[in-house]
Order: C-alpha cells, then structure tokens, then sequence
C-alpha cells in the first residue's frame, strides 16, 4: 500500500524560533515550565518531554477532570450498571452522552442504562450536613426503578471536600438490598485528585480489577481464540465495527473495555487468552493485573487505520500460531481492502499532499496518524492532553519517570498471582519463540517514533499556543474536540474533532478507514475555508436599535 507523504521539510530553526516567540509572552516561571512540554522531535534520538504534570493556572487547557476520566471514559460506556453520580448536576449533565460512547442490546430483553442521568443533585444543604444519606436514598430508588445487576457510585470535587465516604455507603448498600442480588461499588475520582483525567482511568482500572474482573468463571463461547479488547469506548460505533472483523475472522471476543460491554463480560474476562490493548493510556493497568493474576499476556495493537486494523489481525494470528485462523485473516484482510484501497485512492487524489495537527486525549494523537499517512497527508505537529512520558516516548522511559506527589495521590493496587486461577497462558519457551519471531509482549514505542524528524511535539497545548500553531503553519485540518473546534474554525481552518467525531463514525477497522478517508476529503479539500472572515476581521457592522413602545 502507498503510504509515504509528501515532506513539507521542517525548518528547525524557524520552529526555535517559534517557540522563543510563544514562550516570550509567558511569565518567566511559566515559559520555564512549557519550555519542557514543548519539543522538537527527533525520532532516532528521542527527546524528553514532560508531561502529566499540573496545568498552570490561567491556561486554557484542553484537559478534562479525574472524575470525567473514571465515570466518562472508562466506566461510562458499560450498559447494563447503573453509575451514580455523587455530586451536583453539573458533573452527571455534562457527561451525559456528549462523549457518543454508543451499545446495542443485542435484544430487547437486555438492560441499557446508558440513555439515563443518575446524580444525587447535591445541594448546598448537603455539603453542610453530609450526603451520605442522600447517596443512599438515591441508590434505593435506583434499585427499586430498575432492578440493575450492579450500581456504580462516582465522587466529584465536593464530595471529597466534605468527606462522604461512598465505599462505607456502597458496603452499607449492599448489605441491606442483599449481595446475592446486586454488586454496589464506590470511586473515589473526585475532579481534582489527579492533574487530567488520566488519575481517573487509573482509579476506575483499580475499581474494574477489584469488584467486576474474575467474578464468574464460566467459560462463554468458543474455547478457541479467545481475546479481550482492552480500551476500545465504541465512540461512534468503533466497537461494532471491529467485533464485526473479528466475528468475521473466527477471533472469540471475550470482552472489551468497555466500548459496547456488560457487566458479564467483564466478570468473565479473566477466562480470555490474550489481552490487547487499543488505548495505552486509560487501560494499561487493568492489562498489567490480569497479566499478574491470570497469567494472560498482552499485546499493544492500533486498529485505527486499515493497515493497523490488518497488522492487529496478523498479530493475533501469530499469537495463536494456527494456520487455519491465519488463512482464514488473510482472507478476511484481502476480501476488506478491495473497498479500503478504492475509497483511499478515490480520497487520496485530493488529499495527498495537505497537512494536519492533532492535539486529543492520550492517544489519538498518536493512533490517527496511520489514517493521515494513508491519506498521504503530512502531520506537522502533535500532542497528548494528558499522555505520559511513555505515551510519548515509549515505555522504554517508564523505569525514569519521577513519580511526585500527584501521582502519589492515586491508589496502587498490590496484585499477586491468583491462588487457583493463574495460569500461564504460553510456556516460557513458546513466548520466547513468539518475540523471536517479532511479537512485541507488554510493549509500546509511543507517538515520537512515528512522527518525523523537526515535527513539533506539544503536551497540554493551551488556546493559546494553538492559536499561535495555528497562525504558523495553516494546516488543511486541525484535529481535536469541541472546546478547540469553534476558535480554530473562526481562523479559518477546518476541525475534525477525534474525541465524539462530529457526527461520524465508525473510524476504527476496514469500513471505520473508509469512513475517515472520505470525511477527511471533504473536510480538508473544500475551498470555503478560505472564504470564511472571522467577524473581528469583516467590515460588515450589524447595526439595530431598541424600539420601545
Ligand atoms: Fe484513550 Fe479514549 Fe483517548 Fe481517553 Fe478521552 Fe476518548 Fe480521547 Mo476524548 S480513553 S486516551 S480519556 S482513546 S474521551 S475514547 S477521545 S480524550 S484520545
């Protein structure tokens, strides 16, 4: 497949003096702090950035909170658990469906939550007095509305102000609605505990591992195969798209975190035989702990882009090592980019040639980059919200990272081998033959590898260091979420916003490839953009008076 793009050549010099110039209008103290988020790649000698570190004060940074992180992102998409918002209405509204996880029931028997809102409405009373009883009542009346199997209960900010303590009301809970009847759990994820969301993934990976992972030992489906997809949200119908390919390719899909998942699934995970992992960031920690309690070893694999999607395919097929699942994937990715290498021409015609940046999350920025190169198009410059070192530079650095006192603010659970269940998954021998034979076991060379030599590499981008980015270079496309969307398209430049997608979607596997190929082209090809005036730079006034009468 075609896949080399067209170098604009990165002048270092003028990116030095880009950022001289960014830095300058900061105060001293903080130019000292960016300067080390800020960096030019070199991918054979990678530079240092920092990052995961607290955002300064008075930034507009593109970063959520701890509790979004938890509740929002990793727990979030599960349908059939109820999650309770312990807090105001604010922090439940606004993480109500605006990520576009989306399930299907696959009848009409099947529970979905997902469509719901629950909170506790804390109110001003409550801080005062406690809300603990509130929490309660609120979890009674859940239960007496739906009956659900588990309920899940998420502190925001002041919850650990006041000090209510949601594992004493979770274990209180349980007790009195029965624990033959129903799993109650708390997370305390308050918004403030880490520096982004990245604290709340790890909090909800502790949460996962130890009230729902192992849970049921029964062994569902075929005995073949068996894999779990670990931090995949079904944004836009991504998980649709890949439980497609691997139904397609005979690949038993256990469960996945949690895009499009149930509480079952993730009870019985523990019995798959190899864990991949899509989002390095939010979900390495469960895959550490199954690996450690089970004995199921995993693998980082990208399926965001069609030749991503193929290498995963081929990775699993090593991994088992059967020749029949091996033919059967080449059959699979040869019947799948017939369509793939159509719509990537028919786009690429256009698109060869233009230019993107990507700011998202803690690992788009990294992923998209495959969909971008198929498109021939050049990424000039990237960066993590919230990524870590290792996002960045490979897990190589994880030994070096300084852990401080933020970090230290989040649990670390101690797991062991589990007394009955561990169970290696490969001998010491037969893995050894597999990373001979180029298997990578619990690796991941992070986003700088893949970017060219002079990219600028920048952590937590604020408004504005992008608006600056943005002056500099004109890309074709600007890639990141809703809070970026409306300056950057004001300058004139299209986004592309790779958290909800817009409204589009699937973007993962073959057909998701197919979708992005043909977005991209409409969004980065159309001329309008540079017809747009922004309304401070337009002559036109709109004049109205008041009339009164
Ligand atoms: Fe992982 Fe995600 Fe992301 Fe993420 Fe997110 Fe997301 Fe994201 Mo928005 S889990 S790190 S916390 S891939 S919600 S589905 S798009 S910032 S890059």
């Amino acid at each position: 497949m075609e896949k080399e793009t067209k170098n604009k050549g990165f002048n270092v010099e003028e990116l030095k003096t880009f950022k001289e110039q960014v830095l300058s209008k900061y105060p001293k103290k903080v130019a000292r702090k960016r300067e080390k988020s800020i960096v030019i790649n070199d991918p054979e000698t990678i530079p240092e950035i920092q990052s995961n570190v607290r955002t300064v004060p008075g930034s507009i940074t593109q970063r959520g909170c701890t509790y979004a992180g938890c509740k929002g992102v990793v727990l979030g998409p599960t349908r059939d658990i109820i999650n309770i918002t312990h807090g105001p209405i604010g922090c439940g509204f606004y993480s109500w469906l605006t990520r576009r996880n989306q399930t299907v029931t696959e009848n009409d028997t099947q529970e979905n939550f997902i469509t719901y809102c629950f909170s506790t409405d804390m109110q001003d009373s409550n801080i005062v007095f406690g809300g603990e009883e509130k929490l309660k009542q609120a979890i009674r009346e859940a239960y007496e509305l739906f009956h659900p199997k588990a309920i899940a209960i998420f502190s925001t900010c002041p919850v650990g102000l006041i000090g209510d303590d949601v594992h004493r009301v979770a274990r209180h809970m349980k007790e009195e609605i029965g624990e033959d009847k129903i799993n109650i759990f708390g997370f305390s994820c308050e918004g403030y505990r880490g520096v982004s969301q990245s604290a709340g993934h790890h909090i909800a990976n502790n949460g996962l591992f130890k009230h729902l992972i192992g849970r049921d030992d029964t062994v569902r489906g075929s005995l073949k195969y068996r894999v779990n997809l670990l931090g995949e949200y079904n944004i836009g119908g991504d998980a649709v798209e890949l439980e497609r390919v691997f139904e397609r390719c005979g690949i038993n899909l256990v469960a996945t975190f949690s895009g499009n998942s149930t509480l079952q699934s993730f009870e019985n995970a523990h019995t798959a035989d190899l864990n991949m992992v899509m989002c390095h960031r939010s979900i390495n920690y469960v895959a550490e702990m199954m690996e450690t309690a089970f004995g199921i070893p995993w693998i980082k694999v990208q399926p965001i882009g069609a030749d991503s999607t193929a290498k995963m395919l081929r990775k699993i097929g090593e991994y088992f090592g059967d020749q029949e699942l091996k033919d059967k994937i080449e059959e699979v990715i040869a019947d799948e980019m017939i369509a793939v290498q159509a719509a990537m021409d028919k786009a690429r015609a256009k698109t060869y040639g233009k230019t993107a940046m990507l700011f998202v999350g803690g690992s788009r920025a990294h992923h998209y980059q495959d969909l971008f190169e198929e498109l021939g198009m050049t990424v000039l410059s990237a960066g993590y919200e919230f990524g870590h070192r290792d996002d960045y530079e490979g897990r190589r650095v994880i030994p070096s990272i300084k852990i401080d006192a933020d970090s230290r603010n989040i649990e670390e659970i101690t797991v062991t081998a589990d007394e009955t269940r561990y169970k290696p998954r490969k001998t010491e021998e037969e893995l050894k033959a597999l990373e001979e034979a180029g298997m990578d076991f619990t690796g991941y060379d992070g986003m700088m590898t893949q970017m060219s030599k002079g990219t600028l590499v920048i952590d937590d981008l604020s408004h504005y260091e992008m608006e600056k980015l943005v002056e500099l270079y004109k890309p074709d496309v600007f890639c990141a979420g809703i809070k970026e969307k409306y300056c950057v398209q004001k300058m004139g430049i299209p986004l592309k916003q790779l958290h909800s997608y817009d409204y589009g979607g699937p973007y993962a596997g073959f057909k998701g490839a197919i979708n992005f190929y043909s977005d991209i082209e409409m969004i980065a090809c159309t001329s309008i953009w540079k017809e747009l005036k922004a309304p401070w730079e337009s002559e036109a006034i709109v004049e109205a008076e008041y009339m009164f009468n």
